[in-house]
Formats: C-alpha cells, structure tokens, sequence
C-alpha cells in the first residue's frame, strides 16, 4: 500500500465513524402527535376561550409554527404571534362573536423537522360581542405558507463539523507520516 492509498482509506475510515452516529436516517424520531387540545375538538362553549392550545408527545421547533381559529363567519377569531413553549402551541382569541363552529388549524415542527398539521373544531353556543379579525380566503387554512424542508434527516445536524473533523484527522495522519519518514 502506497501512503497516499494509506492516508485516503485512513480519512475514509475516519468520515465512516465519525458519521455513523447520524445514520441510519430511517430511524429519526417520529413525528409530534398531538395529544390534546384545549378547548377539546367537540366542545360546547358558552363563552369563548382567551386562548387555544394543542399539547403534543413531545418538544417542537420554535420555528415557523402557526396556529389560527376560524369563526363560521369564514373571519379570524385568533390573534397575535403563535406560541410555542415546549410541547404546547397556543395562540391568543379574541372576545368570540357569532354562535355555531370555530375551527383550530394549527401547523408546527417536530423535533425531527417534520412539519405537523391538523385542525379541531368547537361550538360556540351562545353569541359574543367580539369584533372578528380579517377574513380568510379558503376555511380553515390561514397559515402562511412554510419554507420546505427538503430532508428526511440532518435539519438540525449540519454535516461541516464531521466533515471538518475527518479533515483535521486526515492532516494529523499525514503529519505523522511525514515525521516517520
Ligand atoms: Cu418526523
């Protein structure tokens, strides 16, 4: 075996273990299930909640999450920036206006980077007297639309510290090749 051959299998085997804990990416986390919200999909309310809230199986990405409630006035009822703490998204409610369904839309991330959607719906059975924020063009979805994410893994494991370390392990080894000889 030459040096070089040496030296190139030694930086292969090198890439191979310092990137083995990354793979398989088949085996990536599964996606946040949604395990309850607040008010419950079917609740008949006589008053409106200040807030809505969706608890997942696990942590979610701060990023890019939305969360919005349609009235069965084709408005929006919810207001303000979507929250995420941990496993909860929420977003605040107006004073409610008109009887009949409201409908939860929610989109967020899961730790894995897989965007999660869905919707619940509640009965408002008694009238508010709260004003509605603007209209939403096709029910239920008001959430901006997301940047795609491409990749089924490594959204939150960039590649260059294992490329750059299997590069400085490649320059120690013809370091010390070059002291031997
Ligand atoms: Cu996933």
């Amino acid at each position: 075996m030459t040096r070089v051959v040496r030296i190139a299998l030694a930086g292969m085997f090198a890439l191979a273990v310092l990137l083995a804990p990354v793979a398989p990416p088949g085996v990536a986390a599964a996606h946040a299930v949604l395990v309850s919200a607040d008010p419950v999909g079917g609740a008949e309310l006589s008053r409106g909640p200040d807030r809505v809230s969706a608890t997942f199986n696990e942590q979610l990405q701060t990023g890019f999450a939305a969360m919005t409630v349609v009235g069965p006035d084709g408005h929006l009822w919810s207001t303000g920036e979507t929250q995420i703490h941990g496993a909860v998204a929420s977003v605040a409610v107006r004073p409610l206006g008109p009887v009949g369904t409201y409908t939860v839309n929610f989109r967020v991330t899961s730790a894995d980077g897989h965007v999660v959607s869905g919707s619940w719906r509640f009965e408002l059975t008694v009238a508010g007297t709260g004003e509605p924020g603007p209209a939403v063009s096709d029910h239920g979805v008001a959430v901006p639309p997301l940047p795609r994410r491409s990749t089924e893994f490594g959204d939150d494991l960039p590649i260059w510290p294992f490329v750059a370390g299997a590069v400085a392990l490649v320059g120690v080894g013809l370091w010390l090749n070059r002291r031997r000889s």
